[in-house]
């Protein structure tokens, strides 16, 4: 059976690398189901705002957090949003995989120092979906 994978990824916190994610997205959709697709629609942009949607949101990404086998998070663009979903996935004893370009980016320590968290740096996009494979392997 498919896989139920929570990729997370910025919104609010800027989509400069929406098309990134976009990609990720379609790379691990080749072997298994990605709950979050939403987070790579290059429609979806930062400043929308409906706020009585927002409870239900954050309901519905808790309880597909809570029903993922496996959470990916590129952290290239800091995110509250994603930040937090990673500490409630630790809490949840997911597995948790943390992908940044550390051309571009130094991850928070409050990421890169817990040894929770698999944390990928990447200097190039071509190096990600390598491992990728290996983790959905
Ligand atoms: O703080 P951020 O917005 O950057 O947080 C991004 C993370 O929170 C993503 O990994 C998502 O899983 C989750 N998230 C934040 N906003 C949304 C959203 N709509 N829909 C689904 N998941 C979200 C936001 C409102 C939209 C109309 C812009």
């Amino acid at each position: 059976m498919a896989r139920k994978i929570y990729f997370a990824g910025s919104i609010r916190g800027g989509r400069a690398d929406a098309e990134l994610y976009k990609r990720m997205i379609s790379h691990i959709q080749l072997t298994d189901i990605v709950l979050t697709e939403h987070v790579g629609d290059l429609s979806l942009s930062k400043h929308e705002k409906s706020l009585n949607m927002e409870a239900a949101i954050y309901e519905q990404d808790m309880a597909w957090l809570s029903d993922s086998d496996l959470v990916i998070a590129e952290c290239t663009t800091p995110s509250l949003g994603v930040g937090y979903e990673l500490a409630y996935a630790e809490k949840l004893g997911k597995r948790v995989h943390v992908f940044y370009n550390e051309k571009r980016t130094s991850l928070s320590a409050m990421i890169s120092g817990n040894g929770y968290f698999h944390i990928h740096p990447y200097s190039s996009e071509d190096e990600i979906y390598p491992i990728l494979d290996m983790l959905l392997k």
